[in-house]
């Protein structure tokens, strides 16, 4: 079989970096912290999510979550009852891309959020190559994965901001060790936030919740002008 090569003269990569940064601009603008959650499927991020929800909007703070997934609207179901949920399927894609995220915002409606929470398709290779526009990027590692896999996935782990070691109510009954984990993160990354969790017991929400808020304070005292978004 021949294969033909066309030519288009467009770098898509590019194209979508630069929708990337004008969304990240435009949600700074309105003064909505855009945080997205990347792990391996099962580790918890839509666990997470539905607390953080109910928490946040007991607290005042406007929410609204969109999620991915390959199949299914399971995980927009489960959000649903704590806040505004829309789930982006992929239909096989490994990883969102910044056009679904154009295309889904619409239909969470007008209200302008406090916080947007991006669920990205369990993966921990793909995504790490696609920016959707968050301010923060989060990697979850659950303590049933084994403490050796930051060097494993190294990417996902150097373009995060935060790593999220959840299910720790768990740990007794596991062979992971908190600190190997830490070391081989801070390997990669020696910037990274760390915050060992349970979604389940509560046990380190309260940090968790903290660094959201923190965030969210500088994003709103440092982003009023659009031209001039921070990498938090
Ligand atoms: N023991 C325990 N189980 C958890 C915790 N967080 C999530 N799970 C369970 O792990 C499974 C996967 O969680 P889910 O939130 O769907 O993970 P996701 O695929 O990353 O969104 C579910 O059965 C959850 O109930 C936790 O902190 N502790
Ligand atoms: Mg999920």
């Amino acid at each position: 079989m021949s294969s033909q090569t066309v030519p288009i003269n467009r770098d898509i990569r590019e194209e979508r970096r630069a929708a990337a940064k004008r969304f990240q601009e435009r949600m700074a603008g309105q003064k909505t912290l855009v945080v997205r959650l990347l792990s391996s499927p099962g580790a918890g991020k839509t666990a997470l999510l539905e607390k953080t929800a109910e928490h946040l909007v007991r607290a005042g703070y406007s929410v609204g979550v969109l999620v991915g997934d390959v199949e299914t609207n399971r995980d927009a179901e489960r959000l649903a009852p704590y806040a505004p949920s829309v789930q982006i399927t992929t239909g096989g894609a490994c990883h969102l891309e910044m056009p679904l995220i154009e295309r889904a915002l619409p239909q969470l409606g007008d209200r302008i959020f406090d916080f947007l929470f991006i669920e990205d398709v369990g993966n921990l290779i793909c995504p790490a190559s696609h920016e959707l526009g968050e301010h923060v990027r989060i990697i979850l590692l659950s303590v049933t994965e084994g403490d050796d896999k930051p060097g494993k996935y190294p990417k996902a782990f150097r373009t995060s901001q935060a790593v999220v070691l959840s299910k720790i109510d768990l740990l007794p009954y596991v062979p992971f060790s908190l600190e190997r984990a830490a070391e081989d993160a801070f390997r990669i990354q020696p910037s990274l936030a760390m915050m060992p969790l349970s979604a389940t017991t509560g046990e380190g929400v309260d940090a968790w919740y903290r660094y959201l808020l923190e965030k969210r304070e500088i994003l709103v005292a440092t982003a009023p002008n659009p031209a001039n978004t921070p990498c938090l």
